[in-house]
Parts: C-alpha cells; sequence; structure tokens
C-alpha cells in the first residue's frame, strides 16, 4: 500500500513532502484518492513538482463542499461518500495482544491484586479517602476508620441489617451497615462481591459500623465538539433465522444515502464512523440445539456474509469488538475476531478490529466499546437491575469503574496478570449490546448506548421473556443521540 503510494506519484513525476504523504496514507480509500489526486494536478496544475501537504487538504476540502452541493441539488444518491473521508482514528486500549495467559488458576492472585491496586489507586484520589489505612491499621487503632477493600462476602443478619466483608492484602473486616441508615443502606445494596469499595466508619468491636461507602465514581467531563455522526450498532447475528436481513440491508442503503426522509439522510450524511459491540454473528454451538435457528451452519461463511454486508458500507470507518457468539475465546478480555475466521471482513480496508472490552478515539471522541455479558450478572444480583434498563447498569458500573466486577458467574473472566476491564479512563461514550434492547442516558456527561440488536426474539429469548428492541439504531449526530428505525 505505502510503495503504491509512492510508486504512482513517481510515475506521475510528482514529488510528495511528508505532510502530503501521512494525509493521504491516513485516508481510508487512499488509492483512490492518489488516483484522483494525480489527475487533479496533471489536469489543473502540469507544472507542480512538489505535492505538499497543505495542497492534500485544500483538495479534500474542495471535494466535500462539492459533495454537499451535489446533496441539495437534485438527489442524494450515495455520492455523498465516494470521496474519503479524513479519519482521526485511535486504538487506545486493546487487550488482544496483552493477554498473558490460558486463564489458568495460578494467575489469580495477580489478577486480583492487579484490580485492586488499580482501583485502590482510583480511590485513594478521593478526598474522602486520601488518609486511608489498611485494614489491620485500621483495627489496631480507636478511632475513625478509613479503609479500602475488594468485597468478598455480602449477607444480611437476621434483622436484615447488611454485612459486607472486605479485604486487603493485610487482612479482612466485617463492615455492618444499619438498615435504618438509609442512604448508606440504599448504596450497600447495590455493592456486588468482588467490587472495590472505600469504606468511611467507626470500629465497633471487631466490626466496622459503615457511614459511609465509596466508589472510585467518576468526575463530570466536559462535552466535547463533534462535527460528524457517529454509528452504534451490535448484535446483528447474522446466520441466524432470525437475523432481520431487509431491515439491516435498509440500514446499510440510509448510511449510504440511500434511504429515508430528508432529515435522516441528512445525518447519514455525518456519518464518519461506525461501531459495532459484538455479536456480529450467531456462532455456533453457542447454545443447545443452536442448529436448528441457523440458515448458514458455518462459523466462516456466516462471517464471508458479515462481509458482503459490511463491503457495502464504503468510506466510513467500522470499527468491530467481539461479543460472546463471535469466534473468539469466550473469557474476558476476548481477543479481537482472528483473520483466520473472517478473512473476508479483514480484505475491508475500511474496517478495523478490537478487543472486547476496547478504547478507541474517533476524532478525539473516547468510545469504550463492551459487548455487555456481565449485565446478565448484574440483572440477577442487583435489586431494581434489569436487562431492559441497561442504562442503570452502565452508570452503576461506570461509578464502580469496573465492566465486569462479579467474578465467576455467568461472565467468564479470564484470570490474566493484569485486570483489562478496570475502566481506567473515563470515556466519552460506552457503548455496549448483548442484551438486544436499546437504552440511553447522559451521566456526568458520559453517553451511555445499549445498541439493540438486528435479530427477532429467538426461542431462547422467549422462554427468558426478553423482549428485543430491534433495527433501532442509535447515532450520535453532532453530539447528541438520534434513534433511527429500520422496521
Ligand atoms: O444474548 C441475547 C439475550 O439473552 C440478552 O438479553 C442476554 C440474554 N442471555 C444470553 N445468555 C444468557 C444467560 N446465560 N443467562 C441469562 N440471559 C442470557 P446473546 O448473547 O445474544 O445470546
Ligand atoms: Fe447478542
Ligand atoms: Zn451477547
Amino acid at each position: 500500500m505505502t510503495d503504491d503510494i509512492i510508486n504512482k506519484f513517481v510515475d506521475a513525476e510528482i514529488l510528495l513532502d511528508e505532510s502530503a504523504y501521512k494525509k493521504i496514507k491516513n485516508y481510508n480509500d487512499s488509492i483512490d484518492l492518489v488516483d484522483s489526486l494525480i489527475k487533479h494536478i496533471t489536469t489543473s496544475s502540469p507544472e507542480m513538482m512538489v505535492l505538499t501537504g497543505k495542497v492534500v487538504e485544500d483538495y479534500l476540502e474542495k471535494a466535500q463542499a462539492d459533495i454537499l452541493k451535489t446533496k441539495y441539488s437534485n438527489d442524494y444518491k450515495s455520492q455523498m461518500k465516494l470521496i474519503p473521508q479524513d479519519y482521526d482514528f485511535q486504538i487506545l486500549k486493546d487487550a488482544s495482544n496483552k493477554s498473558y495467559t490460558n486463564g489458568e488458576i495460578k494467575d489469580l492472585s495477580s489478577y486480583f491484586r492487579s484490580r485492586y491496586h488499580k482501583l485502590r489507586d482510583l480511590l485513594t484520589y478521593k478526598r474522602e479517602l486520601k488518609d486511608n489505612t489498611s485494614i489491620k491499621e485500621a483495627m489496631s487503632r480507636d478511632d475513625a476508620v478509613n479503609i479500602v477493600g475488594m468485597v468478598n462476602d455480602i449477607r444480611y443478619t437476621k434483622n436484615n441489617h447488611k454485612i459486607i466483608e472486605i479485604e486487603d492484602e493485610s487482612g479482612s473486616v466485617t463492615v455492618l451497615i444499619h438498615n435504618e441508615n438509609h442512604e448508606v443502606f440504599e448504596h450497600a445494596e447495590r455493592v456486588v462481591k468482588d467490587e472495590v469499595i472505600g469504606v468511611i466508619g467507626s470500629k465497633k468491636g471487631t466490626l466496622v459500623m459503615a457511614n459511609e461507602i465509596v466508589n472510585p465514581g467518576v468526575p463530570r467531563i466536559d462535552e466535547k465538539p463533534m462535527d460528524f455522526a457517529t454509528v452504534f450498532i451490535s448484535d446483528i447475528h447474522i446466520g441466524s433465522s432470525t437475523f432481520l436481513d431487509g431491515a439491516f440491508k435498509r440500514f446499510i442503503k440510509w448510511i449510504n444515502g440511500d434511504f429515508g426522509d430528508e432529515q435522516q439522510r441528512e445525518i447519514a450524511n455525518n456519518v464518519k464512523y461506525v461501531v459495532v459491540a459484538g455479536d456480529i454473528v450467531d456462532g455456533i454451538g453457542v447454545y443447545p440445539h443452536q442448529e436448528k435457528e441457523l440458515t448458514i451452519k458455518d462459523i466462516h461463511e456466516q462471517y464471508e456474509e458479515a462481509a458482503r454486508y459490511f463491503g457495502d458500507i464504503p468510506n466510513v470507518k467500522i470499527i468491530v469488538a467481539p461479543g460472546n457468539h463471535d469466534a473468539s475465546r469466550l473469557a474476558e478480555p476476548q481477543p479481537a475476531i482472528p483473520e483466520d475466521y473472517a478473512k473476508g471482513l479483514y480484505e475491508l480496508k475500511n474496517l478495523e478490529f478490537v478487543s472486547n472490552p476496547a478504547m478507541v478515539s474517533l476524532d478525539g471522541i473516547k468510545v469504550l466499546i463492551y459487548h455487555g455479558r456481565s449485565f446478565d450478572d448484574m440483572a440477577m444480583t442487583v435489586k431494581g437491575m434489569s436487562h431492559q434498563q441497561s442504562d442503570l447498569i452502565m452508570k452503576e458500573l461506570l461509578e464502580k469503574r469496573h465492566l465486569a466486577p462479579i467474578y465467576g458467574e455467568r461472565t467468564p473472566l479470564a484470570s490474566e496478570i493484569e485486570d483489562h476491564l478496570v475502566i481506567e479512563e473515563i470515556p466519552d461514550v460506552l457503548h455496549t449490546g448483548h442484551v438486544h434492547i436499546n437504552s440511553y442516558k447522559r451521566h456526568k456527561g458520559v453517553h451511555l448506548i445499549n445498541s439493540g440488536t438486528f435479530q427477532s426474539q429467538t426461542e431462547f429469548q422467549k422462554i427468558y421473556n426478553i423482549v428485543p428492541t430491534c433495527a433501532q439504531v442509535p447515532v450520535i449526530n453532532k453530539g447528541s443521540l438520534k434513534m433511527l428505525d429500520f422496521n
């Protein structure tokens, strides 16, 4: 690719400076751009010897303006995206190549130590916990208690007070939360096993009476300017007999400017990125008797079919993370979908694969992508939480600064040397899927999005009374959420 760019200019007897080269290389469709640039230069300024970054920039700006003009003329058609866009795409965090173990037990202690230290560091930043001591030290003194620990047990007394057992490297202690202490008790009801919390209270014999439970939490973030649109989808389940191919085709037509009313086409025209948060295909052997519900029974074929669909979305950067139906190991963090399974998708030059979870930057907007397997555990464990309201779960995970706090339930977590599911950096957008039900909330400035599904209700979901919201696609258009319906 790199040599192709240079060779083409050499053939045309045009020299490139470094900034021009970088700008061209960073384009999604750089070879098309090279061809059109050479044609443009040889016709309009045949004497040009050195192509600078500024010329490339001006050329693209003019091209964009021409597109807008076309848009406002007679019809919209797909030509609006014929010119490649200038992406600023970066992968900020990806666990694909940072997974060192097969999830073997010997690494469990380093995994938990990593989790504890990362979260304790975040908690120690908090004003109210800056003087925290070890549990051992707190219990050897007689004054106020200010500690940070990982939750290893939660239960109730017979009088319905709450008991939370926490531990650090020095020891463990039993924390009692009185049920008449409403505010703290209510917080304690949301505490789950294996999360790391701060406890402020007083010593009472061998117990700690809690006055406050502290989460690592998130500060309010500033709104960033966004002059483009990003589309969020997940749970497409290509290969399943319940995959809504008609709706997905309409979605693709819309992105290409060929579907929808004027306002919807206007949004389509702004789309620069599509983020896919897992379950792109239905996979095989994911649940018992799945083959009865598959129209494509080979996982390679499912990805080839996916490549045909996504191949119809040119000039938009597509980012794909795996889910529990994809061809990646099940334990999280899940490495990116491997090339062996998805050759056709790997051939699409505007498509990028990342791990689950992963953090990417889209023109400076940080998007944390997580499929959402841990929502099953949260919905099962915490009163008031459900698949229907994944926004409440996302808010809670953000405050806990961990994507899958509960260890050893339905969410298989790989016991790596490092815990990759700690939310170390606050994203601008947290994008999840898995529950097949759309949700959206703004929490402290962070967009919390669940992108629903393109699969209608399955037999499995009927049993669990899960009613999916199908083919409804969230788009952040210039900073605000729009929902588009492709039913
Ligand atoms: O998940 C589709 C839906 O099914 C989603 O709402 C979660 C739910 N689901 C999936 N697996 C489980 C388990 N093991 N328990 C409870 N609920 C579950 P998908 O990942 O697309 O199959
Ligand atoms: Fe799914
Ligand atoms: Zn899923």
